[in-house]
Formats: structure tokens, C-alpha cells, sequence
């Protein structure tokens, strides 16, 4: 499939309110927890995704295939196979593990601002387990990823969540959406 009937499929299933979303981030971040609340709404603790989930979600008016894909940096070669078509991306930070925020980082670089496929999505990074003591809020993890830096070509909003408590997340979703053509 070339690339301008790509564009144009993804422009027309957007009319329609259908999109594919991907949802990307560090292993135990909380993507398969976030795309299980977003069809359910309701918390669980999933075991680690080994390649990927994909569950078709409803938003409003708007029907999301989204890819939930592996985080372990083993399973990080398998996102590529999901890029094509994707109208939005969701980036997971688990934002109380500072430890991890540089790995983060590197891997918002590789995977996202320097992609070929995603370089018109727009890009809703989800600060997430601000439930938990330590967990940094969104304006000081923007700094802490360098995205003021990074990020200036993108058009992004980052959002701090908590899952746990369901919150953030409607919100965070409504402005993926928005952005979305
Ligand atoms: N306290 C708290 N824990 C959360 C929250 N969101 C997710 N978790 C927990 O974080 C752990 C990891 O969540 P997962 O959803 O499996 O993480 P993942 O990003 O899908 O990880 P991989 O599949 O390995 O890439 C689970 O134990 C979740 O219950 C939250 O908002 N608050
Ligand atoms: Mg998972």
C-alpha cells in the first residue's frame, strides 16, 4: 500500500470517527492497565504484554483500534510493524519512577520524534500513577524528558492520570481526539 493511499484512508476513517491509536512507553509504565480501563473503566494489574494487544475502544463518538504494544526493551523491535495508519499516539510514563525518566527519554527519541510514519500524529503523553508518593507532576516531567527541548516539530500535550483513580484519563483522550487528522 503506497503512502498517499494510506494517508488517504486514515483522513477518511477519520471522517468516519474511526482511527488506529497506538499506545507506547517503558514496561510496566500502564499501558495494558490504561487500555483495559479505557474498554472496561474499571483498574486490574495486567502481567507484562509479550508482543501486543489490540482492542477496539469507544470514545464518545469515536470507535479507537488501539495497539497496546510489549514495553521490555526485547519486544521494542515489534513496534515498527504497528506504525503505519496510526492517526494518534499515546506515550506512558510511569511518572513516580524517576530512575527510569532518561531511559524514557531515549526511547521517546528512537521511537518517536524520529519516525518517518508518526511525524504528523499528534502525541498525548499520559504522567501516569500520580496516585502514588513521589510521582512527579506533568510540568516538571516535561523538563525531566527534555520535551521542551525534543518536541518543538510535534504537536503534544502531556496530562498527569492516575488509572487507579480514574483520573486525567477522559480528558487526556478527548484532546488526542481533537488533534487527530
Ligand atoms: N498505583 C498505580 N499503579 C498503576 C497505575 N497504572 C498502572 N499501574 C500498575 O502498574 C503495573 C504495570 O502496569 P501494566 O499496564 O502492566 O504496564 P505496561 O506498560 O502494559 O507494561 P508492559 O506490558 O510490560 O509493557 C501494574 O501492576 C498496574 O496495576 C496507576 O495509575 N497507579
Ligand atoms: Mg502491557
Amino acid at each position: 500500500m503506497g503512502r498517499s493511499f494510506s494517508t488517504w484512508l486514515r483522513k477518511r476513517l477519520i471522517r468516519e470517527h474511526r482511527a488506529k491509536i497506538i499506545i507506547l512507553g517503558l514496561d510496566a509504565a500502564g499501558k495494558t492497565t490504561l487500555t483495559r480501563y479505557l474498554k472496561q473503566n474499571e483498574f486490574s494489574s495486567p502481567q507484562p504484554t509479550v508482543g501486543q494487544n489490540i482492542e477496539v475502544i469507544r470514545h464518545r463518538n469515536w470507535n479507537l483500534t488501539a495497539i497496546d504494544v510489549a514495553g521490555q526493551r526485547h519486544f521494542r523491535f515489534l513496534w515498527d510493524t504497528h506504525y503505519r495508519g496510526v492517526s494518534g499516539v499515546i506515550f506512558v510514563v510511569d511518572a513516580s519512577d524517576s530512575f527510569r525518566f532518561e531511559e524514557a527519554r531515549a526511547v521517546m527519541i528512537e521511537h518517536l520524534f524520529e519516525n518517518e510514519f508518526l511525524k504528523t500524529c499528534p502525541i498525548l503523553i499520559i504522567a501516569n500513577k500520580q496516585d502514588l508518593a513521589g510521582s512527579v507532576p506533568a510540568a516538571t516531567l516535561i523538563q525531566a524528558l527534555g520535551l521542551h527541548i525534543d518536541l518543538t516539530q510535534h504537536t503534544f500535550q502531556i496530562f498527569g492520570c492516575s488509572i487507579l483513580h480514574g483520573s486525567g484519563i477522559e480528558e487526556s483522550l478527548d484532546w488526542l481526539i481533537s488533534r487527530m487528522e
